[in-house]
């Protein structure tokens, strides 16, 4: 069994400033998604999908909430090897602290690597939406006899700057590789591809940011410590001295690394047929059994909405948006495009009639639309937030605005009337 002989190393984020606030107070793994998952479950799920099960996650900093969740999500029995651990940057006399970059985090991790057995390590991003199945990829990658692969996608002019560019020859060996190039270069990096992805304009191969490398190579190129980022310097660094292979991907796959990606691909989920595909039991995302109860609904008209458990709703219109477990949306309240994490707790029934405790959820007589309100928020009643291309960016104690997305932060207390 080929998968045995990998180790994953899943990247969980460095500063997490591009999805500022919601890693305000948490690690960009931590961050939850798709109203009852968290952003590392992506990729845990998927090498346990394809039969990966030794993965380390490399973070920032140890929030509690990642490793209660990493905790009391993935027990693996006793009697077997899997495992999944939380590295985070440590502050040693030698190093500065933080992780500086994608290769710095890996190198810095080195030594709770080799205590293992492995032939190949798998290196995957942690802000990233599909389903794809790794064993295939470690397959032609031993198959091909090379010492590094990389996940690679056909893109659009749009698309290309904010990728690694590369090109490859017949046998899908990369002859080449440009980090983010700027688009006056970009005529000299299209590449030949399917019918289908000519015809959406895709003709550029991108790196997926997923990569394997064998052992030995790994551990020569870590050696040098003048590399801190896989992207910028290992991988153009090292294409014409060992065998690199593109294994080209064609499904669903995207970055969620910005507020806007990250809204943009939540709201996805709402289509009647998502490029996500949560229903299909081969590829199944794992999460954190709750055990809530069912979600109560009473009067309220969904629309291309995706409810999770435990919600108490009655709002009168949901409309194309995704409601986090544990929610509460108040009589007569309407949401448009609205990402609402829901809460952590429950409260009792005399909290919530307790005028002097802010009730969580969202109260009556709201209107919420282009919005993400991130978990424990307490938004009182006839509140609007109408977000969109009109507001310009701000940030305050209680909300920010990012490319017209109205963010509620962790916890914030939104006051009756607020009008945005
Ligand atoms: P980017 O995504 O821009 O490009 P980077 O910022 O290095 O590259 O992030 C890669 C992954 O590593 C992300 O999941 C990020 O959160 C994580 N990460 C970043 N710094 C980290 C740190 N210090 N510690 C731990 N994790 C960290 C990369 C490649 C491109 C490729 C795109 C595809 O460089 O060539 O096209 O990914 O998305
Ligand atoms: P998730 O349910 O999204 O996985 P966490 O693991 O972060 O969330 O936390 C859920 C648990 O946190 C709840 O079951 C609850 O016990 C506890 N919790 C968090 N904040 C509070 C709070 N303010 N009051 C009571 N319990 C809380």
């Amino acid at each position: 069994m080929i998968n045995n002989k990998v180790l994953a190393i899943i990247l969980g984020g460095g500063q997490g400033s591009r999805l500022h606030p919601l890693t305000e107070e948490r690690s960009k793994p931590a961050v939850p998604i798709a109203g009852k998952y968290r952003l590392v479950d992506i990729p845990i799920s998927n090498c346990i999908n394809a039969d990966i099960k030794r993965m380390f996650v490399l973070t920032q900093f140890n929030s509690a909430s990642l490793n209660r969740h990493i905790k009391d999500t993935y027990h693996f029995s006793f009697f077997s090897s899997a495992f999944v651990d939380v590295l985070a940057a440590e502050q040693t006399p030698g190093n500065k602290g933080w992780f500086q970059g994608t290769a710095d985090a890996v190198r810095q991790s080195m030594h709770h690597f080799l205590r293992h057995e492995f032939d190949y390590v798998l290196i995957l991003s942690g802000d990233q939406l599909y389903q794809m199945d790794y064993e295939l990829m470690i397959k032609a990658h031993k198959k091909s006899n090379a010492k590094i692969s990389i996940a690679t996608i056909p893109v659009n002019a749009k698309d290309a700057t904010g990728f690694g560019i590369l090109k490859a020859d017949e046998d899908s060996i990369i002859k080449s590789f440009v980090e983010k190039p700027d688009a006056s270069l970009l005529p000299d990096w299209t590449s030949e591809v399917s019918d289908e992805m000519k015809a959406e304009g895709r003709n550029y191969l991108a790196s997926m940011g997923i990569y394997i490398f064998n052992r030995d190579l790994l551990i020569d190129l870590m050696a040098d410590d003048s590399t801190i980022d896989f992207g910028k310097e290992i991988i153009p660094q090292n294409i014409e001295k060992h065998k690199t292979l593109s294994y080209q991907y064609e499904g669903y796959w995207t970055d969620i690394g910005t507020i806007d990606s990250f809204f943009e691909a939540n709201l996805r989920l709402t289509k009647d047929i998502p490029d996500f595909d949560l229903y299909d039991k081969s590829k199944r995302i794992y999460t954190r059994a709750r055990m809530l109860p069912t979600t109560k609904v009473s009067g309220t008209t969904l629309n291309k909405t995706v409810v999770s458990e435990g919600c108490i709703i009655s709002a009168s219109k949901i409309e194309n948006s995704v409601i986090g477990i544990r929610s509460r949306i108040g009589d007569e309240s309407n949401l448009i495009n609205t990402y609402m994490m829901g809460s952590d707790y429950y409260q009792s029934l005399e909290d919530v009639d307790n005028p002097n405790i802010n009730t969580l959820g969202i109260g009556s007589r709201c209107f919420i639309k282009n919005a993400i309100l991130d978990k424990n928020c307490s938004i009182g009643n006839d509140v609007r937030i109408n977000g969109g291309k009109h507001l310009e960016d701000v940030e305050t104690d209680t909300y920010a605005v990012r490319d017209g997305i109205v963010v509620i932060k962790k916890e914030a207390v939104i006051p009756n009337g607020f009008v945005l």
